[in-house]
């Protein structure tokens, strides 16, 4: 019989790899599994919202039927506010720090989060997805965590992930010991290990990013997406442009087949678009995990020390040549 290999059981593997594993981060990551479940039940079911009561009216029970993204916020926060294992939480939902409620006790891990990235295309059925980024604390144990534990340099992290509400749900994360996916199968309710020790090309064909802002980006990226689109088969050229719009989608599929995903800063976004926290640190964790590289176009993504919980960094992620490529045209080293 083919051997299973559950989300558990391979985290516990992993953690018997760490001699000073005391099972605690295996809980946290159960816990964190079980919102993701409860989430991919409700975002699959959301078609039917329709039918449930469109989001802020009540639904047929005469609930409140609570915009997505929200709901999937405070999924993840009831699932791991009381397990005890965290100190406190991070979300793209919630402008400040996330204490752990008084009645619930104080753990040493600290998780960032953006519950459901792309909401904006839920209507449109386009996939949509969870990531997640970990953390041991830094401040005294047993005390509440604060914003010093979650300003961590991406290079902290001790497990970063990603979750794709499509065609099936699916989970990919790293620990530091390479990158591993488990697709939900939802008859009884398990991930179960489907894409073990994922790397992405060196090179890839296809390049992500929004070229509606084409005009303002500085001439440097203007140079380079002009570059990618020329006609010189030797070199792969032109790459193929595909852009979904939901980056844990556009992430996901250039990690598999190689690829680059670009969100430049630009005239419109000074600093760029996606979150330092909770988007570019766990991505970049993953992008490096799998063979790949993530930067801001002059830095390693997981160098920089944060200064805001919110912040947001250009991003260039994926194929490790690409990524080489694109920092070449920022530097000037390419016409
Ligand atoms: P734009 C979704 O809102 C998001 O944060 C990412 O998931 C996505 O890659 C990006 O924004 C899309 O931004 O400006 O191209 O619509």
């Amino acid at each position: 019989m083919q051997k299973i290999v559950t989300l558990t059981r391979h985290i516990i593997e992993e953690q018997r790899k760490h001699p000073t594993a005391t099972g605690e981060f295996t809980n946290l990551i159960n816990d964190l599994a079980f919102a993701i479940k409860l989430i991919s039940y409700n975002t699959n079911k959301a078609g039917l919202l329709d039918v449930l009561g469109e989001a802020g009216t009540t639904n047929v029970q005469g609930e409140k039927v609570k915009k997505l993204d929200v709901f999937a916020h405070e999924t993840m926060f009831r699932a791991l506010d009381h397990g005890g294992h965290l100190c406190v939480m991070g979300s793209e939902e919630e402008e400040k720090p996330i204490a752990i409620p008084s009645q619930f006790p104080i753990g040493k891990y600290v998780i960032l989060f953006d519950p459901l990235d792309g909401s904006s295309n839920i209507e449109a059925n386009v996939s949509v997805g969870t990531i997640f980024s970990i953390y041991r604390r830094v401040t005294p144990d047993g005390t509440p965590g604060t914003l010093e534990d979650l300003l961590q340099p991406g290079s902290e992290q001790i497990c970063a992930g990603y979750v794709v509400y499509g065609s099936s749900t699916m989970l990919v994360y790293t620990t530091g010991n390479g990158v591993h996916g488990f697709t939900l199968d939802p008859s009884y309710g398990e991930f179960v290990l489907s894409h073990p020790d994922i790397k992405i090309p060196k090179k890839g064909k296809i390049y992500s990013v929004n070229e509606s802002n084409f005009d303002y980006w500085d001439q440097s990226i203007k140079n380079y997406v002009h570059y990618i689109k020329q006609i010189d088969p030797d070199s792969g050229r032109p790459m193929n442009s595909r852009y979904i719009g939901s980056m844990v989608s556009d992430f996901h599929r250039n990690l598999l087949y190689g690829g680059i995903f670009l969100y430049p800063a630009s005239k419109r976004a000074p600093r760029g678009k996606l979150r330092l926290a909770y988007e570019a640190n766990p991505m970049a964790f993953i992008i490096e995990q799998a063979g790949g590289r993530a930067s801001d176009g002059h830095n390693r993504i997981m160098d920089i020390v944060p200064t805001e919980l919110h912040q947001r960094t250009p991003l260039f992620i994926g194929s490790e040549e690409d990524v080489n490529m694109v920092e070449e045209f920022i530097r000037g080293e390419r016409p």
